[in-house]
């Protein structure tokens, strides 16, 4: 069964070029012909592992490509997602799966929502990667990927590919409540590192206002019925804090960078779902507030 991996950005290229290495068939799948007419210059993926860097010559194609997608491997950004499965939808075979590898929340309901006949497995990862040129890809950390459809305790037999491949993964019936607890550190961290312009660590300065926001969001969790994600939230962010000290946060060098950010998935998900639980959460309002003027006073979306 061919692998289909849609972006050829950070963890699209980290998966891709693992499950190629481990002699299994894959396929890029570029944004538009020249993007593929440039992947087809640099002669292949690069993946760079403790300093050495190695090419893999894995085939490209776009989405107007003929053949059928038995299983995809959504890889863009949560901003992304809809669109680009939209693009796939005339290829998926009528028993297609799709892995959504977004961070956040919103996303996978909005691709679940476009592609009903899709088994949608949705992904949680921490491994860290990122791109140092076009078409290469540098492993940053090692992490884990939890992998899973809400409910369903059988894991699906294609797993064993990806420990042949060497991606640290396992199978959860609970994949919500990984994804929630993901989103609420991120929405702890993240926005306060952007705002303070600080490295993770540089939160310790800031004890009462991260408080504040893990109160309001493993309220907000549990009122989601994910009380499993609430527990111990505070004490996991400070550890998260000072484990990762010296990092600057995914959105603060989204920021820095000037790149979109996928504060609708995060903090925008967090201020909705309260919303909807008619749940006051004030400083996640005030944090939302905050950081979307911040985000507007340089030109970049606050969606
Ligand atoms: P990225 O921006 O590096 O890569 C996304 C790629 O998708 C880009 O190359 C983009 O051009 C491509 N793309 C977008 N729309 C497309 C389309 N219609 N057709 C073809 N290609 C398309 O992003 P990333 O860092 O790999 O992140 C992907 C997701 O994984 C995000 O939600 C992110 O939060 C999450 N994540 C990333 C990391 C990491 O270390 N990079 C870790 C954990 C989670
Ligand atoms: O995931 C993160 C990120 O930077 O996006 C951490 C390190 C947990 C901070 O929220």
């Amino acid at each position: 069964m061919t692998w289909h991996i849609l972006g050829a950005g950070s963890l699209g290229s980290l998966w891709a070029t693992r499950l190629a290495r481990a002699g299994l068939p894959v396929r890029l799948i570029l944004r538009d012909a020249p993007r593929l007419a440039a992947y087809h210059a640099a002669g292949g993926l690069s993946l760079v592992e403790n300093g050495q860097a190695r090419r893999y010559p894995i085939p490209g194609e776009t989405a107007a490509a003929g053949a059928p997608v038995q299983r995809l491997l959504l890889a863009c950004k949560a901003y992304d997602a809809e669109e680009a499965a939209a693009t796939l939808a005339p290829r998926l075979s009528p028993d297609a799966e799709i892995i959504l590898l977004q961070n956040g929340l919103g996303s996978q309901d909005a691709v679940a929502a476009r592609l009903p006949r899709a088994r949608c497995i949705l992904a949680s990862s921490t491994e860290g990667a990122f791109r140092d040129g076009d078409f290469r890809v540098v492993f940053a950390g090692q992490g884990h990927t939890w992998l899973g459809i809400e409910g369903q305790a059988q894991a699906p037999a294609w797993l064993g590919e990806l420990e042949q491949a060497g991606i640290a993964h396992t199978w959860s019936a609970e994949i919500l409540a990984k994804l929630w607890r993901k989103l609420a550190l991120n929405c702890a961290i993240n926005p306060l590192t952007v705002l303070h312009d600080c490295r993770n660590g540089g939160l310790a300065a800031w004890p009462d206002e991260v408080a504040a926001l893990c109160q309001e969001l493993a309220t907000l969790l549990r009122a989601c019925g994910q009380a499993s994600a609430a527990e111990g939230l505070h004490a996991e962010v400070q550890r998260v804090i000072a484990a990762t000290a010296a990092n600057y946060s995914s959105m603060y060098q989204d920021v820095a960078a000037g790149r979109r950010t996928e504060i609708a998935y995060l903090l925008g998900h967090a201020c909705q779902a309260a919303a909807r639980q008619q749940l006051a959460v004030p400083h996640l309002q005030a944090l939302q507030q905050r950081l979307s003027a911040h985000l507007a006073a340089r030109g970049l979306p606050v969606t």
